[in-house]
């Protein structure tokens, strides 16, 4: 009787370690993937191009993040796949990769020259952890701005809609998100004073975390906006309000 006692206890000892082990793997796997991949579908985009093609520029002060932004924009990459440390961008940095049908060509530089063209949308970089740039960051946001609204103002003269550069979206990017410090997403857009120029065009906000190993979020984010967001539409009331 009492071998037949201690058998079972064996067996409820054993149930029980099982049980405590599942519920502890499916606790792991649920963390994880809250923590870890909350970019899932970034992972199951279809990275195949097609016949439209559409160019978004990536600008930012130096050392913002740009770089690494566009490695994480590379077909087959996975979640734990380790990201080398970007090398300085000289001049320009154009990336292609096809996505969900489309063709995209990412144009990244420190320089506002190369951005004067037939774009579907600007992405700024904003490093997250050095709030001592952000004024020089809103400047040259700003200097960016102006000189693209100056250049539809050139276009709508004559209060027609301009054929490419109109309303084109603003994404500012708060980087780094992972970084001990960094400021949120809202006061970097904050800082950025954005409302001076979103009469003009729809300004989003994404924060990034974009370490060299796993751990990435907001890249599908980013994406939906680059793919989806809307260029504003032709008001010819805006025409005086653009010094030309
Ligand atoms: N931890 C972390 N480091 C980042 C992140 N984004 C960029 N970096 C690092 O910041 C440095 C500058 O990035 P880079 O992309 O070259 O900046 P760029 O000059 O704007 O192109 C590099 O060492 C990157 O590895 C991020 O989201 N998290
Ligand atoms: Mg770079």
């Amino acid at each position: 009787m009492s071998e037949k006692n201690s058998v079972n206890d064996k067996i409820v000892v054993l149930v029980g370690g099982i049980g405590t082990a599942l519920a502890a793997y499916t606790i792991y796997k649920i963390v994880n993937r809250y923590f870890e991949n909350n970019d899932g579908k970034f992972y199951k985009i279809k990275w195949k191009g097609g016949a439209i093609r559409r160019k978004v520029v990536v600008l930012g002060l130096p050392g913002a993040g740009k770089s690494r932004l566009l490695q994480c924009f590379q077909p087959d990459l996975t979640l734990h796949q380790e990201l080398p440390n970007p090398a300085p961008t000289i001049g320009l940095n154009i990336v292609s990769v096809g996505m969900s049908g489309i063709d995209y060509h990412f144009f990244e530089g420190d320089h506002i020259e190369h951005w004067q063209m037939d774009i579907s949308a600007l992405v700024w970089l904003v490093d997250s952890t050095q709030p001592e740039t952000f004024h020089l960051s809103r400047a040259a946001l700003h200097a960016c701005v102006s000189s693209f609204d100056h250049l539809v103002a050139m276009e709508t003269k004559e209060c027609s809609p301009p054929s490419s550069l109109y309303g084109v979206p603003i994404v500012v990017v708060a980087a780094k998100q992972d970084l001990p410090g960094s400021s949120c997403p809202a006061d970097i857009l904050k800082a950025m004073k954005t409302d001076e120029f979103s009469s003009r065009h729809k300004v989003y906000i994404v924060g990034t975390r974009l370490p060299a190993t796993g751990g990435r979020a907001g890249l599908w984010r980013l994406y939906e906006l680059i793919a989806y967001a809307p260029v504003k539409a032709f008001n010819p009331n805006e025409c005086s309000s653009v010094d030309c």
